[in-house]
C-alpha cells in the first residue's frame, strides 16, 4: 500500500477510526509521522516535514523538549495517578499556582481537565453555577459566535459556530450567538482589523431578545482560531467587556489556542488588554506533551461556590474528571511553563512576528488567495472555493505542501499556519514559497 512503510495490516488500519479525518482518502494513503524533534517530524519515509501548525496549535516551544519528557518521566516512576476526587498531589497546587502568574490579575483559581473540550464544558457549568449560587437561576442562556470553536462535547458544540460540527448531532444546550467578525473591508489586514468594533452591538440584540436576566455568559476566542484564523478587530474586545459589565454577564475568553505564547503575549487577555472573567486554556500548557485544560476564574466566583451552609466535607460543586490535574500533566505542565520563561518564548514571538506577518502576506498576490490574516505567530487563508466543493481547494494545497515536506492545517475553506516559536526567518521563507508553488498548482 502507497505510503505504508509502518507493515501496518489492512486490520489495523481498519480499526483506528480517526478523529476529523477524511479516514476512507487518508486509508488509502496514509501520511504517518514516526518521530519528532524541534520545528519537524520524521515522517514513515524517514522525510523531514517542517511542523506549520505546532502539532495542533500545541507545541509551540518546538519537539522532544528534554526538560519536558524528563519531569513527566519522573513524575510516572514516583506517583503515576493519583484520585483526583477527595484526594490531592503536590504537582496540582504548585501548577494551579504557577498558572495564575500568568493570567491576568483577579484570575486566581484554577479548576482542571483534561482538554479545551471540557474546559468549554466546564466554564459553562460554572457560570451557571455561579449565578443560581446568587440566587438568579434564570441566567442559563449561553452566546457564542458565529465561526467559533470551543471543541466537540456538546456544551462546546452548542456555542460554537461552525454548523459542519452540530448538524448530524441533534438537540444541544440552549445557546444563541453573536455575529462573526470577518467584514469584506478587512480583507488583507495585518494584525487586528481595523473594521467590525460595532459587531459587538449585536449582543445588544440578543440581550434585547432574551433578556440579560435569562442570560449566563458569552464566550469567545479572543483570536477566533480552528474557523480560520480570525484576529479581534481593534476595540471588539473591549465593547463586548462593557457591555457585559453592563448587563452582568459573565464573560469567557477561550484562549485554548492563545494562551501561553501564541499571540506574542501570556494571554489573549493581555494582548488585547480586556480581562474576561474567566479564562480557558489547554494545549501550550503542557508543550502538547500531555493532555490537560484547565479554566481559569476571578477569586469571586470560586468564593461563592464556597459560601455554602453544607458540611465542609462535602463538595461544593458536582464536577470533574477521573483525569483532573493528572500527575502526568501536571509535571508537564510546570516544565512547560519553565521552558516558555527560561527560553523567552514570548520575546521570540514578539521578535519574529514582524517577518512572518510580511512574509504571509506576500501569499495575497497568489491565484486564489481570497483574504490573508495574521497576528503572532497564527495566520490564515481564505481560499477560493471550487464551484460546490468549498473543502477542496485547501486539502489539494495541503497534500501538495505535505509532498514537499510540510505540514500546514485544511479545514472548510482555508489554510492556517501556527508556527513554532522557535521558528527561523528562513524556514518562513521555505514554507511560504512553497506556499506560493502549491496555490500555483491549484490555480
Ligand atoms: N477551544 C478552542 C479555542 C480550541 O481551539 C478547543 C476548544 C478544543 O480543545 P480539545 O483539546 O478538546 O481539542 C480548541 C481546539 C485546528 C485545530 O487545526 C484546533 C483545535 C483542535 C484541533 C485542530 O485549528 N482547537
Ligand atoms: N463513564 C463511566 C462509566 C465512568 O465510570 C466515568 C468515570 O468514572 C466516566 C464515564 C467519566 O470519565 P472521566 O472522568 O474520565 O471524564
Amino acid at each position: 500500500m502507497k505510503g505504508n512503510k509502518l507493515g501496518l495490516s489492512q486490520a489495523q488500519l481498519d480499526a483506528y477510526w480517526m478523529p476529523f479525518t477524511g479516514n476512507r482518502q487518508f486509508k488509502r494513503d496514509p501520511r504517518m509521522m514516526v518521530a519528532a524533534q524541534g520545528s519537524y517530524y520524521t515522517d514513515a519515509d524517514g522525510r523531514k516535514i517542517f511542523d506549520g501548525l505546532s502539532g495542533l496549535w500545541t507545541c509551540g516551544f518546538g519537539h522532544n523538549i528534554e526538560k519536558i519528557n524528563a519531569a513527566i518521566a519522573k513524575q510516572a516512576r514516583t506517583l503515576d495517578f493519583s484520585p483526583s476526587f477527595q484526594y490531592g498531589h503536590k504537582g496540582a497546587f504548585e501548577l494551579a499556582e504557577r498558572i495564575t502568574q500568568f493570567m491576568p490579575e483577579g484570575l486566581n483559581r484554577v479548576f482542571f481537565c483534561g482538554s479545551g473540550s471540557e474546559a468549554t464544558d466546564t466554564a459553562l457549568k460554572l457560570a451557571r453555577g455561579y449565578w443560581r449560587k446568587l440566587g438568579r437561576a434564570g441566567k442559563t442562556k449561553l452566546i457564542g459566535r458565529a465561526k467559533g470553536y470551543h471543541g466537540v462535547n456538546f456544551g462546546g458544540i452548542s456555542v460554537g459556530g461552525i454548523g459542519g460540527n452540530k448538524a448530524i448531532f441533534g438537540e444541544s444546550v440552549a445557546a444563541d450567538h453573536l455575529p462573526h467578525t470577518w467584514l469584506p473591508e478587512n480583507a488583507f489586514s495585518r494584525g487586528l482589523p481595523l473594521q467590525g468594533a460595532d459587531r459587538a452591538d449585536e449582543l445588544l440584540e440578543l440581550i434585547a431578545l432574551h433578556d440579560a436576566s435569562n442570560i449566563a455568559a458569552v464566550i469567545v476566542e479572543p483570536l477566533a482560531g480552528s474557523g480560520g484564523v480570525f484576529p479581534p478587530p481593534v476595540g471588539y474586545l473591549q465593547r463586548l467587556r462593557k457591555i457585559c459589565d453592563d448587563h452582568d454577564i459573565l464573560l469567557i475568553f477561550d484562549e485554548v489556542i492563545c494562551a501561553f505564547g501564541r499571540m506574542g503575549a501570556n494571554t489573549g487577555a493581555e494582548a488585547f488588554g480586556v480581562k474576561p472573567d474567566m479564562i480557558n486554556i489547554a494545549k501550550q500548557l503542557t508543550n502538547g506533551a500531555m493532555p490537560m485544560g484547565a479554566v481559569i476564574v476571578r477569586q469571586d466566583i470560586y468564593d461563592c461556590f464556597m459560601a455554602t451552609d453544607a458540611p465542609d466535607y462535602a463538595p461544593e460543586i458536582p464536577h470533574g474528571y477521573t483525569y483532573s490535574a493528572h500527575p502526568l500533566a501536571c509535571a508537564a505542565g510546570l516544565a512547560s511553563l519553565e521552558v516558555l520563561e527560561d527560553e523567552n518564548m514570548i520575546q521570540r514571538v514578539q521578535a519574529i512576528s514582524p517577518f512572518f506577518e510580511s512574509a504571509v502576506h506576500e501569499l495575497g498576490n497568489c491565484a486564489n488567495v481570497v483574504d490573508v490574516r495574521n497576528y503572532g505567530l497564527a495566520a490564515g487563508l481564505t481560499l477560493q472555493a471550487y464551484p460546490g466543493e468549498p473543502l477542496r481547494r485547501p486539502f489539494e494545497v495541503a497534500m501538495s505542501m505535505w509532498e514537499k515536506g510540510f505540514y500546514v492545517r485544511y479545514g472548510g475553506d482555508t489554510l492556517q499556519l501556527g508556527l513554532p516559536f522557535i521558528v527561523e526567518q528562513a524556514e518562513i521563507t521555505s514554507l511560504v514559497n512553497a506556499l506560493a508553488d502549491s496555490l500555483a498548482e491549484t490555480a
